[in-house]
């Protein structure tokens, strides 16, 4: 399949509403909270984006929604798709401040915010130079709004009245749709935009020809609807096909959390990140404990998954984990595994319809079996990073997208990570930036001199270590340590921290005094 197979006039709401012929009464959507069906889902797309025009979102407009995984953020997303406007699937695990950053970045007017998260939002309100409403889902809709402003209502309250009828945005393949932040070295998070075309494209190319998801499938990933790889895993595919999702709003990185939920809702496919893998392969007899049986399939991303895990999980469970490399700037999975052509350890062969190189520092090819850059091509890698003209450049190579990754090919075409080719580190399958963990450790007033690198785990997964030189006067002990990483804690996303700290007397350097990063990492 290719994008020009797809009519020019394309909305991508058709994922949901081509489901209305053949199955409307099938469950689409599981969750703790309530269960729809197509026809609901669909019905409530349409209040909702009706209530949106009614703010007076137009077509290119960006709709944020800050929410748990629940119903309400799989029909936000699919309203503003109808309606023509960008929807923003916003990280939960951020910071006041970053939040300001990406409702000012995104030049959203219109907020879906879950009741949980309002206060954080009110707290950078001020700085919000073009949100207009908000929007509360969850929480009791009963209570009056702590906001003191009239620009605030409950989802049900606005949605109340709403009409289940509304025209579909006449939306041409190319129109941006999906604006998602990832964040890099330096600097503020990069915004990068998708198409309507990119979400049937990637479900075709990878979702069906890959993994081949059917409709008799049930999907459940720990990864967050906000993370394209949660969006496309956990909603996009599987609607796609006519299968139903599992919609999990409880913090993925607590493993009982994810174990119970498998017991209750049985998916057929799960998607997680090794470190998820690892976290239940760490609970002694989950196995017998937990009624996996429903599991036909696994799928990890966001880093590589080490060999031992895939093998452990195949002996305790019984079922295969399709490891795949994919990035938001393409959507999804590029370089895959597949259920019957599996290479533990490595991330598998280009997937058919995408290509791939590997290439020197001049662009030139290194020889089958050498380390070099991956370069990307696929028709839905994004265009650009929004407001970052230069970054873009330097990213997105004409059809070629420049990856950041280090890969090698061997001889039987399997294709082998080999770290990234700058100093991010994947924690958990989240990109987290080293420059900023230490820029929030020399605000300590205990340390001179810092650096963080990224070391192995006992599961061989990649967390952020801190080398500290500290200011005089300091005791280099436990208290110390603890208070540390709970200073980064409140300063960052907690994802961020440093799981170690080590101090030091000095740090390596060169001759003209920069931090040799790569001989701390041992
Ligand atoms: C790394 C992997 C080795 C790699 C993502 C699936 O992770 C996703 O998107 P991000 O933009 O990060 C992209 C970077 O993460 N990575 C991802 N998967 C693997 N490294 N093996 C893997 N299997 O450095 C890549 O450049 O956050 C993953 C689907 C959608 C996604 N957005």
């Amino acid at each position: 399949m290719r994008a020009s197979d797809l009519p020019l006039i394309y909305n991508a709401v058709q994922i949901l509403e081509h489901n209305l012929k053949e199955r409307a009464q099938k469950t689409a959507l599981y969750s703790n909270e309530r269960n729809l069906t197509f026809q609901e889902c669909s019905d409530e797309v349409n209040r909702v984006g009706n209530a949106l025009q009614k703010l007076g979102v137009h077509f290119g407009e960006s709709v944020a929604i800050l929410n748990h995984d629940n119903a309400e953020w799989a029909i936000a997303y699919f309203a503003a798709l109808k309606i023509g406007a960008v929807a923003v699937g916003m990280n939960t695990l951020l910071k006041p401040h970053e939040h300001a950053y990406i409702l000012n970045d995104s030049r959203a007017r219109v907020l879906l915010v879950h009741a949980s998260m309002l206060s954080a939002i009110e707290s950078v309100r001020e700085q919000l130079l073009f949100l207009k409403h908000i929007v509360v889902i969850g929480g009791d809709s009963s209570a009056p709004l702590r906001s003191a402003r009239n620009d605030t209502v409950h989802y049900a309250d606005w949605i109340a009245n709403e009409s289940t009828e509304l025209e579909t945005a006449p939306t041409h393949r190319d129109d941006f749709c999906a604006l998602n932040y990832s964040s890099g070295t330096t600097g503020e998070p990069k915004g990068i935009l998708h198409a309507h075309k990119d979400l049937p494209l990637t479900s075709q190319l990878w979702a069906v020809n890959v993994l081949r998801m059917r409709e008799s499938d049930r999907t459940f990933a720990t990864a967050k609807l906000f993370f394209t790889f949660g969006t496309g895993g956990n909603l996009v595919f599987p609607w796609y096909v006519g299968a139903s999702c599992v919609l999990m709003a409880a913090p993925p990185r607590i493993a009982t959390n994810v174990l119970e939920t498998i017991q209750k809702f049985k998916p057929t496919i799960h998607f997680n990140a090794p470190t998820g893998y690892a976290a239940i392969l760490g609970m002694e007899d989950f196995a017998q404990q937990y009624d996996l049986s429903s599991l036909r399939l696994c799928v990890s991303a966001g880093e590589s998954l080490p060999a031992p895990v895939w093998e452990q999980w195949k002996e305790k469970t019984g079922v295969d984990i399709i490891d795949g490399i994919g990035c938001t700037e393409i959507w999804h999975i590029f370089i895959s595994n597949s259920p019957d052509d599996i290479r533990p350890g490595s991330s598998g062969k280009p997937v058919p319809g995408m290509q791939v190189r590997i290439v020197d520092e001049n662009l030139q090819d290194v020889p089958q079996g050498a380390v070099g850059n991956l370069l990307v091509k696929s028709e839905t890698t994004a265009l650009l990073y929004l407001h970052q003209a230069e970054k873009s450049r330097r990213t997105f190579l004409g059809e070629w997208l420049v990856t950041g990754d280090k890969y090698h090919v061997d001889a039987d075409g399997y294709y082998w990570h080999a770290g990234r080719s700058d100093d991010m580190l994947k924690v958990g399958g989240i990109f987290v930036s080293p420059v900023e963990v230490e820029s929030t450790l020399m605000s300590h007033p205990a340390v001179l001199e810092c650096a963080v690198v990224g070391v192995p785990d006992s599961a061989s997964l990649i967390k952020p270590k801190a080398f500290i030189v500290l200011k005089q006067g300091y005791n280099a002990d436990d208290a110390l340590q603890r208070e540390m990483i709970a200073y980064c804690k409140e300063k960052m996303a907690e994802y961020k921290r440093p799981r170690w700290i080590e101090f030091v007397n000095e740090l390596p350097k060169t001759a003209t005094g920069k931090i040799q990063r790569f001989k701390l990492r041992g």
